[in-house]
């Protein structure tokens, strides 16, 4: 029987996955399936960025640890923002440590991630075990948190989630389909459409940054390598004309998605 990877139908099976439902309702409203990196450094400069681009977002992914003026107005303002403009606080801390240390860099700290952030993505590199502590903290606590992404394959030169790392990342996930939204990939990894594909690595016009990072198109991310959701972090954050950029890349990623019909 042929999967349907219809948005439409993927929602019907999402009842369980509090952060998918939470996602797919977000850019079936807004038709978007950008999800912003905002690799900024101040707090005014990601709070003027989101003031820019949130018609065009359904995720806000951040690095806390990059900013030098964290403070918890700022987390209120971004939860305010996110809230009337509907798209998802993802803080894209890519836990890759025991169980309980992951627990403790979720919970405690200056940033208390899990009191705020949606999602997180979780490096597979651990074992399963730390998915299992990210349902505990999940189930037990009052949080924020409504899923993590499991990184399936990373998009530098090099990286080493190559050979049997992407199969195995995915049979961690289908253990825990509702905790786990979906992957960080750059290839769709698996033929689960309750699962969602993210992939950073998308840039329209340059093709690296000298660093490692690997860009290539939306056409490419999007309608070949068949990934949902886009991660765009300097193409638009760079750009002269911030709020044009996104939205360019929000029309351009949204009518390759539903053009697709695999
Ligand atoms: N990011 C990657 N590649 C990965 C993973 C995360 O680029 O494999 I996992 C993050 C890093 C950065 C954003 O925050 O996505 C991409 O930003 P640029 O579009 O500026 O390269």
């Amino acid at each position: 029987r042929a999967i349907c990877w219809s948005l439409e139908n993927r929602k019907l099976l999402l009842s369980k996955n509090p952060l998918n439902k939470h996602i797919i309702e977000i850019m079936m409203s807004k038709q978007t399936n950008l999800c912003v990196a905002a690799d900024l450094t101040k707090t005014s400069e990601i709070i003027e960025l989101v003031q820019k681009i949130h018609s065009f977002i359904c995720a806000l992914k951040l690095h806390i640890d990059i900013i030098e003026d964290f403070s918890w107005d700022f987390i209120t303002s971004l939860q305010t923002l996110a809230q009337e403009h509907k798209f998802v606080l993802f803080e894209d801390r890519k836990f890759a440590d025991i169980g309980k240390t992951m627990e403790l860099q979720l919970n405690k700290g200056i940033y208390k991630i899990s009191s705020w952030a949606n999602m997180v993505t979780v490096h597979s590199v651990a074992g399963d075990a730390t998915i299992s502590t990210f349902r505990e903290v999940v189930e037990n606590q009052n949080t924020a948190m409504e899923g993590c992404l499991l990184i399936a394959e990373l998009s530098t030169e090099g990286a080493l989630t190559r050979d049997f790392y992407p199969k195995e990342t995915v049979e961690f996930a289908k253990k825990y389909p509702n905790f786990v939204g979906g992957f960080i990939c750059q290839k769709r990894c698996h033929d689960d459409p309750s699962f969602l594909y993210w992939t950073p690595g998308v840039n329209q016009e340059q093709r690296g940054d000298g660093a490692g990072q690997q860009w290539r198109s939306i056409q490419q991310a999007v309608t070949q390598d068949k990934n949902d959701i886009i991660i765009v972090g300097r193409a638009i954050t760079s750009a002269q004309d911030v709020k044009a950029e996104a939205e360019r890349y929000a029309t351009a990623g949204w009518s390759s998605l539903i053009s697709r019909s695999d």
